[in-house]
């Protein structure tokens, strides 16, 4: 199968990697939409006519597409229900996992972090009150983490400065003891994170879960094979404009210095 994983940035990648595990023999797609990153300080008419866009785009070029994986959770909970409508693709989507967290809290108590986006619409609110309503969920909201994220996987560093600043002005309560990364960048810098806040939080993310749905949806055994499909990556290339209105204007590039 083709599997089309598209995210705004490199984010998308940390749940790349948990499908290609789980399938590795499939290919894949992976298309980042550089020229509007980061998706967390739009609004939801965008972000749905960005989805509209990627949609048109892959009919235009006719694609062989089986399944499309919207790895980001801003533009998962604000457009899933709509960008469905448009294709007859499978999509899955990423949202926060507040499911699991909430089942593992002892405390019954957790947080989710995400972006400005994700934290404050309804789909996020709704998750909240079906599968955490015994819990107390604290919201914390960062666009700087994503920023440290695109930096840390180009450059391979990260400034501990910005990053402790970050989470010390995130006041995270000091009770919970789930931290939920709502945002598919937060699992890249995971390591430097979980160093910055107490050893008491456990860091959990919707990777793995997503895996297992993909594989459940093409009805794929994840077992392991020997052959490793293909696997590339296209950036909707920055200064296109309207690049959502005429599907042909869609001008992409590819980026092979992405390691997949
Ligand atoms: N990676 C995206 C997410 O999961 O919400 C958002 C990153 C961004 O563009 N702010």
């Amino acid at each position: 199968p083709h599997i089309l994983v598209f995210d705004s940035g490199i984010g998308g990648t940390s749940v790349l990697t948990h499908i290609r595990n789980a399938l590795p023999h499939a290919d894949y797609s992976y298309v980042m939409d550089n020229q509007l990153l980061p998706y967390g300080l739009q609004s939801q008419q965008t972000i749905q006519q960005r989805l509209a866009g990627l949609i048109k785009w892959i009919d235009c070029e006719q694609r062989p597409v089986d399944m499309i994986v919207i790895a980001c959770n801003t533009a998962s909970t604000y457009a899933l229900g709509a960008t469905r409508q448009l294709t007859s693709i499978p999509i899955v989507g990423v949202v926060p996992a507040i499911k699991p967290a909430a089942l593992a809290s002892r405390a019954k108590h957790i947080g989710l972090l995400a972006t400005p986006a994700t934290s404050r619409n309804i789909y996020t609110q709704q998750l909240i009150q079906q599968f955490a309503n015994e819990c107390r969920v604290d919201l914390y909201q960062s666009t700087k983490l994503v920023e440290l994220a695109e930096q840390f996987y180009w450059s391979g560093d990260i400034d501990h400065k910005q990053l402790v600043a970050e989470i010390n002005q995130l006041k995270l309560s000091p009770e919970l003891d789930h931290l939920v990364l709502g945002c598919t960048h937060f699992p890249i810098i995971a390591k430097p994170l979980s160093e910055s806040i107490p050893e008491s939080v456990t860091l959990i993310d919707s990777g793995t879960a997503i895996a297992r749905r993909v594989c459940t949806l093409l009805a794929q055994d994840s077992a392991v094979k020997e052959d490793k499909g293909q696997a590339h990556c296209l950036a909707i290339k920055q200064g296109t404009m309207n690049w959502y209105a005429t599907a042909q204007q869609v001008h992409t590039v590819e980026r092979p210095e992405i390691k997949l």
